[in-house]
């Protein structure tokens, strides 16, 4: 099993690389981000919930990700590996998964941690946000946004130092440049 979790802060192109990965890979995609924009858009009681803190730039609890991640997760049963992305988010989150996974008879493989600079963060989730119509890519919401990033997801880095999956991936570039790097990474571990 090759499970990867792809990090980064918001803008990184973990949604982006993720794409490539999973082809190169054949692996199954969990993004967190992307299942609470399709239960926002169905009205669901978990998206209406959601959709007020993704709206302020802020996370969604932990209890509500963690229990909706281990719904994902065991719809993924029969896969080669899974690419986490957006996910953990926060420590409570990584030992949750941590715990899934174990219980499973499995553990994280590596974590790909996307670095890019804030100016170019903002730039992206700007230019994206010209034509995604997400509500959170607006300059107030993307600043927040970031601010959340550095003090509850970011010290996951020194977590997955910790556990010793911790690779550091220059994230800017082009998306090829980029991706030919995250091969590198995956091909020694995998
Ligand atoms: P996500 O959907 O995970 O969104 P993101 O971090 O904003 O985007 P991502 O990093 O995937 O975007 P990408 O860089 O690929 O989360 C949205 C919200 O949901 C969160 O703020 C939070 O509220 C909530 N949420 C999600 N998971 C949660 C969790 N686990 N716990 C709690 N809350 C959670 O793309 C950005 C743009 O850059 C794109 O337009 C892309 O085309 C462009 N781009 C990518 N690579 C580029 C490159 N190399 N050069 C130029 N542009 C590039």
């Amino acid at each position: 099993m090759l499970n990867i979790v792809i990090f980064g802060a918001p803008g990184s192109g973990k949604g982006t690389q993720s794409e490539l990965i999973i082809k190169e890979y054949q692996l199954d995609h969990i993004s967190t981000g992307d299942v609470l924009r399709a239960e926002m858009k169905n009205e669901t009681e978990l998206g209406k919930v959601a959709k007020e803190y993704i709206e302020k730039g802020q996370l969604v609890p932990d209890e509500l990700i963690v229990n909706m991640l281990a719904k994902v997760l065991d719809s993924k049963e029969n896969s080669k590996g899974v690419i986490f992305d957006g996910f953990p988010r926060t420590i409570p989150q990584a030992k949750a998964l941590k715990v899934m996974l174990n219980e499973r008879g499995q553990d994280v493989t590596i974590m790909l941690d996307l670095q890019v600079d804030e100016a170019e963060l903002i730039n992206r989730l700007l230019e994206r946000g010209k034509i995604s119509g997400r509500s959170d890519d607006n300059l107030e919401t993307i600043k927040s946004r970031l601010e959340v990033y550095h003090n509850q997801t970011a010290p996951l880095v020194d977590f997955y130092i910790a556990e010793g999956k911790h690779v550091a991936i220059q994230g800017m570039g082009s998306v090829e440049e980029i991706f030919g790097r995250i091969k590198n990474a995956v091909d020694a571990v995998k």
